[in-house]
């Protein structure tokens, strides 16, 4: 299948790994790529050396391009912005934040800058500075959340853009990646679907908890101070939200999720960790390696679309 995304990133399927902090690291990124999407290193919090050696590690797991997230609130983001310049990685993306004040370097450094946005109006600024393409990433997506859900948020990007669309939030699987088509995307992001994959090393109960999810488990926190982040519902989201229901400080609140999504992902602990995954967890009931899941979806897809 190919789109001005598959053209522009140099991939032979529309499909983008999410870049997920503490999740996306080398090897689930180098084994998305060699399946023939796009695999992303998520930067989130960690500092300039980590991902360099990140970057390294999956040049040694794929001759594929592959991207680096740059996670724009990190204390380290604009170390990792200076990191990606010099390492010319294929492409960057973006989230939580506005990345144009690096948009002229790595343009000039010949990277491909795709900004995550969850709103008409950051997706055209984007475009007007130079942006190759944007992820409109809807409400339905794990950790950090706009308002708007894909299926009105993809739609009304696609309108307002000349520029390729990828659709993320909500889709993990080969009906979400048609109905995104459908919308006009031309290639989707999943976080959720990947987490379970083989090759991806978080701890194995989280991703028990992914597999055993039911459709109701998301919750979002933080809603109070304006940072939302979805997740599946443990001890740590009842407390948090029981909190905030008390007009807890956000220092109180912060001192819930200090350090969680470590506690979640490096310790297994579900229970007061921040256990991050999208809407979608429901429907994500096996563990497959990433190229079953690219092929899977990709053929479902296809079908669906009626171009196979
Ligand atoms: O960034 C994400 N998802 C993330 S980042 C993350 S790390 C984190 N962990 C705990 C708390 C906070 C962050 C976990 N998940 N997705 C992309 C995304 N970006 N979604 C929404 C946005 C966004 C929101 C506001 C982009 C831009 C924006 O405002 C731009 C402006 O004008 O400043």
């Amino acid at each position: 299948m190919k789109t001005r995304v598959t053209e522009l990133l140099g991939i032979e399927k529309p499909i983008i790994q999410g870049g997920m902090a503490w999740v996306a690291e080398s090897h689930l990124a180098a084994a998305v790529s060699n399946a023939g999407g796009f695999g992303l290193i998520g930067a989130a919090n960690a500092p300039a050396d980590v991902v360099r050696n990140y970057i390294h590690e999956a040049r040694e797991l794929t001759d594929k391009p592959f991207g680096v997230n740059i996670m724009l609130m990190s204390p380290f983001a604009e170390d990792i912005a200076q990191l990606v310049t010099e390492e010319k990685v294929a492409a960057v993306t973006t989230g939580a934040g506005n990345p144009e004040k690096y948009m002229a370097q790595w343009k000039a450094a010949g990277i491909k800058v795709i900004p995550v946005i969850a709103s008409v109006a950051l997706a055209k600024r984007m475009e007007r500075v130079g942006a190759d393409a944007v992820v409109a990433e809807g409400t339905e997506s794990g950790g950090h959340i706009g308002q708007a859900t894909t299926m009105t948020l993809v739609p009304q990007v696609v309108d307002a853009v000349q520029i390729p669309v990828i659709a993320a939030g909500g889709i993990g699987d080969g009906r979400g990646m048609a109905a995104a088509f459908m919308l006009g995307a031309e290639a989707v992001q999943m976080g959720t679907r990947f987490c379970v994959a083989d090759e991806c090393v978080i701890h194995d109960k989280y991703k028990d908890r992914i597999l055993k999810a039911k459709d109701i488990d998301s919750e979002v926190t933080g809603r109070s101070h304006g940072h939302p982040v979805r997740g599946l519902r443990n001890k740590m989201t009842r407390e948090y939200l029981k909190l905030e229901a008390e007009g807890a400080s956000f220092e109180q609140l912060e001192n819930l999720t200090l350090g969680g999504l470590r506690k979640a992902v490096v310790e297994g602990d579900t229970d007061n960790g921040s256990v991050l995954a999208g809407q979608i967890a429901g429907m994500i009931t096996k563990r497959q390696s990433c190229q079953e899941i690219v092929d899977e979806v990709m053929d479902q897809a296809e079908r669906l679309l009626k171009i196979k």
